[in-house]
């Protein structure tokens, strides 16, 4: 970590772009993955930095999704585990959804090394492609996947990626969730459930609303879903960076 007082007014993003370099460091995180990231934080600068109406109805219904799907899965790629390896391990416990590493820039030292540092972070397991398992209708190298995750889930929570998985995913009639600053995006657009927010901010979120929906079970988990309105939320946030307002 850089020496940033914690006074500094720009803290929370400085902590976030150390922890992205320190996944570069790591090997963890794809030196494109700081290209990314800086994408995000433009998007965010402009989206107040902070977590919206838009982003929590969002969030609901994800929640609800991991804990009505037969087989969630929760993806995770190198800006992932960075910034939210943790949280992501945490999601997993609380949902009973397995961890399985998908990039989308090839290095399988790398995809060794996210699991690691998951395992790290407490996961006791995590799926990695086994080299030969496909997912049908995608070139990259998300294609490889495990053939007991992604292959198989109904529900899939993939934060962070550039559409074509997400597209792939869809056209098998899986559920997608993803979490995305861009609202703009092929993966925003083409997902089932979009988070538009940081994925720093969103993920503790998640886990503690995944948390509240198993404690208390009055709460209707399909009406969450439900309520959940992809395009027009989509258009909130869009018009929040349109607007330019503080
Ligand atoms: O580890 P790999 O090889 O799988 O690579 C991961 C990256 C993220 C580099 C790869 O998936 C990629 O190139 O993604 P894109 O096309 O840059 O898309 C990433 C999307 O995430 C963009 O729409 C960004 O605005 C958005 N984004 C970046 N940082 C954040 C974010 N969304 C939420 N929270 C962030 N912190």
């Amino acid at each position: 970590m850089s020496h940033v007082p914690e006074s500094h007014p720009r803290y929370q993003s400085l902590r976030l772009r150390d922890a992205i370099v320190a996944g570069v460091d790591a090997g963890v995180t794809s030196p494109h993955g700081l290209i990314a990231h800086g994408r995000g934080e433009a998007y965010d600068y402009l989206l107040g930095e902070q977590t919206a109406t838009w982003a929590m109805t969002a969030i609901d219904a994800a929640a609800a999704s991991l804990l009505l799907a037969q087989h969630p899965v929760l993806s995770v790629n190198g800006n992932a585990a960075a910034l939210v390896g943790e949280e992501l391990v945490a999601l997993s416990r609380t949902a009973q959804a397995p961890l399985e590493v998908n990039i989308f820039h090839t290095s399988s030292d790398r995809e060794r090394r996210i699991a690691q540092f998951l395992c790290e972070h407490g996961a006791s397991e995590v799926l990695l492609p086994d080299g030969t398992t496909e997912l049908p209708g995608l070139d990259s190298n998300r294609r490889y996947v495990h053939p007991a995750g992604i292959l198989d889930a109904d529900v899939i929570f993939v934060p962070l990626e550039d559409g074509d998985r997400c597209e792939a995913l869809r056209r098998l009639g899986r559920q997608v969730i993803t979490v995305d600053l861009n609202p703009l995006s092929r993966t925003a657009r083409t997902a089932s459930i979009t988070i538009v927010d940081n994925v720093a901010r969103a993920l503790p979120l998640l886990v503690a609303r995944v948390q509240q929906l198993i404690d208390d079970t009055n709460i209707d988990r399909q009406a969450l879903v439900d309520a959940y309105k992809h395009e027009p939320l989509l258009s909130q946030a869009e018009a929040r960076i349109r607007s330019g307002a503080d």
